[in-house]
Order: structure tokens, then sequence, then C-alpha cells
């Protein structure tokens, strides 16, 4: 029994019956109509003549149809590469060009030409079939690629093993005590590690109930968490959670990650609801790799320690450094993804000479084993939670005409954590409105909160553009 499937109902096979996804004044699916509804989605991918192996590629608004999707992947052994709901359909031909999906699942509103359709009420041309047998796949057998943007501005496909994603699960499961009684309050995307892995992981590998939102709304998650005893969210969470705090008392667990709680956040969280928000780290390379202790004191600023099964290390031009010494963090383990997708060179690089993943973050390790993070080597930003690489947008505005060149940094936002923010220089042919239309070639969340129009950007005697420098000198724009 090695793949994540058989992983998966052999945990929730004794509790067939329980609550698996609850829809605040909806449906109450269980575990059996969610798996059995996978079947029969499995049976029509397999009418699509989707084999093991094979990509299935999914746009699909978050619901428990969505759900019973991604175990219809898995059952037929195919590979699950879900995608932001946000994305347009120029970053979707891209994907599609890469990925060479089998099937493309789409909602209507970005249906392509031969997609699948599949709607968040479960309408839409993917017809659920007669049902399905699990197709056997072995543990080192891709279950999942999800795209990440690289410094070049090109995404690369990161493909997960199915045990990549058992161990991560099982390893989440026993560092955070999860059990099958648990309520876990769920308003992330699930076309990401942290909603789909992370979060969902956690409660099928223990069958419990997962209270199922559509999307954050902060009335909705506050009431949802008076019958909850887990929440995991993204730092933006907590602080719109904070503008009226509740004591939350059933709750046990609230996790943060996917980007920097801040401390100020963790203390005002505790403060005013008795709480300590745990605080995790990972990547979609590695899934979770670091967490706060359940048992023990959880730091703010701090993101704890290797998960069971999991080795941390910090280096400095190659050699391991001692604790205290910010560097290189890297990270070993069965979490460790397969590598990209038809990019050996890029996966090479990915990887040390001795076989750790380079994490691309900066931090350093105390002598008991606890990671501080202190930034990242790139220039990525993080706002809400959602990767943004600056490249990808400064392609967009260096193409409009007026622009002479554009540098994109993240500032600090009191609501998304960074802000991507733009410094263009101009010529007389610029006007905002048509940098705006150009800039809808990419998903809005990458869109800059704020064009700034500078006479020159600043630069390094080489001639680089000092990003630093513009991240210091408007620190302050957005509070
Ligand atoms: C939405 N908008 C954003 C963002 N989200 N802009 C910048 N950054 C964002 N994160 C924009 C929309 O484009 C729209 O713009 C406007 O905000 C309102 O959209 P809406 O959907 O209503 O926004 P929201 O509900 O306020 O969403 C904010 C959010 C959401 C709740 C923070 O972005 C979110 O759920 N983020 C979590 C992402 C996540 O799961 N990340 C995990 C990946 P306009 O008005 O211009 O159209 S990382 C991961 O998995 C790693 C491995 C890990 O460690 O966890």
């Amino acid at each position: 029994m090695t793949s994540l499937h058989a992983h998966l109902s052999q945990a929730w096979g004794a509790r067939p019956h329980r609550t698996f996804l609850s829809q605040p004044g909806g449906h109450q699916w269980s575990y059996e109509e969610v798996d059995s509804l996978a079947a029969s989605y499995g049976a029509s991918l397999q009418a699509r003549d989707v084999t093991p192996g094979d990509r299935v590629m999914v746009q699909v608004a978050k619901s428990p149809y969505a759900v019973a999707l991604y175990l219809a992947t898995l059952r037929i052994g195919a590979v699950f590469v879900p995608l932001n709901t946000a994305y347009t359909p120029t970053e979707v031909d891209a994907f599609v060009e890469d990925a060479e999906p089998a099937v493309v699942v789409t909602g209507a509103a970005n249906a392509r030409p031969g997609s699948l359709i599949l709607e968040a009420d479960g309408s839409g041309t993917l017809k659920p079939g007669a049902g399905v047998e699990d197709v056997g796949r072995s543990g080192d057998d891709p279950a999942a690629m999800l795209y990440t943007s690289g410094t070049t501005g090109r995404s690369k496909g990161a493909v997960l093993t199915n045990d990549n994603l058992i161990s991560n699960a099982k390893a989440l499961v026993e560092a955070w005590r999860f059990h099958e009684s648990d309520v876990l309050v769920h308003a992330l995307p699930i076309f990401h590690v942290h909603g789909l892995f992370v979060a969902l992981h956690c409660a099928m590998f223990t069958a419990s109930t997962v209270v199922f939102l559509d999307r954050f709304d902060v009335g909705e998650v506050k009431r949802s968490l008076g019958d909850a005893t887990v929440m995991m969210g993204v730092p933006t969470f907590y602080s719109r959670l904070l503008a009226a705090p509740e004591p939350f008392s059933g709750v046990r667990l609230f996790t943060s990650g996917s980007a920097p709680l801040t401390a100020a956040t963790h203390r005002e969280f505790e403060h005013r609801t008795g709480h300590a928000i745990l605080e995790r780290y990972g990547m979609t390379e590695a899934g979770m790799i670091t967490s706060n202790p359940y048992e023990g004191a959880r730091i703010p600023g701090t993101v704890g320690f290797a998960l069971p099964g999991i080795e941390v290390r910090v280096t400095v031009d190659d050699a391991v450094a001692p604790p205290g010494i910010a560097g290189n963090v890297e990270c070993r383990g069965p979490n460790v993804f397969s590598g990209y997708w038809r990019m050996p060179d890029h996966t090479a690089a990915a990887f040390t000479p001795d076989g750790w993943l380079r994490t691309g973050d900066i931090g350093k390790l105390d002598a008991s084993g606890r990671l501080t993070l202190e930034g990242r080597a790139s220039d990525m930003i993080i706002s809400g939670g959602l990767n943004v690489y600056p490249v990808e947008v400064e392609q967009v505005l260096d193409a409009v005409p007026g622009v002479v060149e554009a540098a994109v940094v993240g500032l600090p936002h009191p609501d998304l954590g960074e802000a991507v923010t733009a410094f263009v220089t101009t010529d007389a042919a610029y006007d905002e409105q048509g940098a705006r239309a150009s800039l809808d070639a990419i998903a809005r969340f990458k869109h800059p909160k704020q064009i700034v129009e500078i006479d020159a950007l600043p630069r390094n005697a080489m001639g680089k553009v000092l990003k630093a420098e513009l991240r210091s000198r408007y620190r302050s724009l957005f509070s």
C-alpha cells in the first residue's frame, strides 16, 4: 500500500460516514460520499484516456467537487496540477504548453478549447462515470505537480511524489497532534500546498471534519471558529481577525504560514485571544519543513524546529555554519520533491552537491535547532501568502509604451504583509491607465498596488538597480 490514495482511504476506512466537508448552511459531505464521487470522476477521466502519469490540469473554484476531482486523479494514478483561479488565459496557456496535460478541467468562466467544465455546484461537462478501482502507484511515482514562478520569470513545475505527500502529512499529524475529533476551519484556496496538502491532508489522514469555506471572509471564519478546534491560515487571516477578536475558546491550535508572521501580530493575537499562533515554514518543493512546537515555546519571529524525519542545516560558502550564524537554509528528507518537470538543469541547481535542497531562504539555527528566517536570497515578494516574482511584472511594464524602465519590489503592507509596488521611469507617451491595461495579461494579485513614477532608478556603479534602496526609501508608502 504505497499510494497516497491508499493511505488516505485506509485512514478514513473505519469511519466512512464521518463528516469530511461541512459547508456552513449547506451540505455535509461524508468521506464515503466524496470518495465515491472521486471514483466516478476517475472513471470519466479514464474514459478520456487519462492514464497513470498523465497530467490532469485543474483551474476550478473551491468546492467539494474539486476535492473529489483531486482524489479522482490520485485514484487513477494521474498527476494533479492545480492552478490559481486568478491566472489569466495567457498564463494558463504557458502551463498547458509546458505540462501537456491529458485533460484540462476549468470553470465555465475560464473555459478553453477542449477543457472539461466543473462548476462549484458540480454542474458542467465533467460528469460522474460508473466508478473506478484504484490504480496501484509506488511511493516514487508523482502524485502532483505545482507550478512555482522563478527568478527568471519562467514557471517551473515542482513534481511531488506519493511518498513526499504521505510523509509530510504524517509528520504534521504527529507534530500538531491531529486526531479524529478535530474540526478544522478551512478558508484557504486549494490550489496551493497550504490549503491542499497541509490542511486537507491533516484532516484526511485522521478522518476529521473540515468546515469548508469558499474563501476567507472574516465574519464567516469567526462564526465557524465557534465549533472548531483548529485553523490554518496565512498571516493576513490573523491580522484581519485582530480587528475584532474573540476568545475562540474551543480552538486548540492556530497555525500560520506561507508568509512571515510579524512578532507584533503574534503577540497581539496572544494578548487578545490567549492563543499563541504556531508558525511553521515550508515551500512548494518540500512541503512543510519546520514548525514551532505544539508543546513548548512558540517564539514569535522564529519558525521552530525541523519536522519529524526532516533535517535542516545552514551553510555559508558551502560549509555548514555553526549556531547563530546566518546563511543559506537547506533541507533534506522524504518531503523533498523529485525535481522540476522537464528542467534537469534547474533541478540540479536546486540541490547542493551532497543532495540538500537549497530553499533560497536565509536564516540561522540556534544551538537547540530552532530556525529563524532573516530574508530571502531572491527578490521574491510574498503578498497575502502568494508569491510574486518581480521579473514577471517588470517584463509586462517594460513593454508598456512610455515606460522607459520598471523595477518592482515588495513594500510593507498592513494587510498583505508585502505589497507589490512598481517604480517606473517614463517618457511623454506614458499614461498609467495604459500600463494598468497591459497588466491584465497577468493575474490581478500580481498587479502593483501602486505604480510610482520616479525620475531615475537608483543604481550601483555596475548599473544594477538597487532594490534595497527603493524598499528603504519608500518603506512607509502603505502605512
Ligand atoms: C487577493 N488580492 C490580492 C491577494 N489576494 N492582492 C495581492 N495579494 C493577495 N494575496 C486582490 C484581488 O486580485 C482583488 O483585486 C482584491 O484583492 C480582492 O480579491 P479577494 O479575492 O476578495 O481578496 P481577499 O479575499 O481579500 O484575499 C486575500 C487573502 C487571499 C485572503 C489573503 O489572497 C488568500 O487566501 N491568500 C492565501 C494564499 C495561500 O493559500 N497561499 C499559500 C501558498 P482587484 O480588486 O484588483 O481585482 S504558499 C504555500 O503553500 C507554501 C508552501 C506554504 O508554506 O504554505
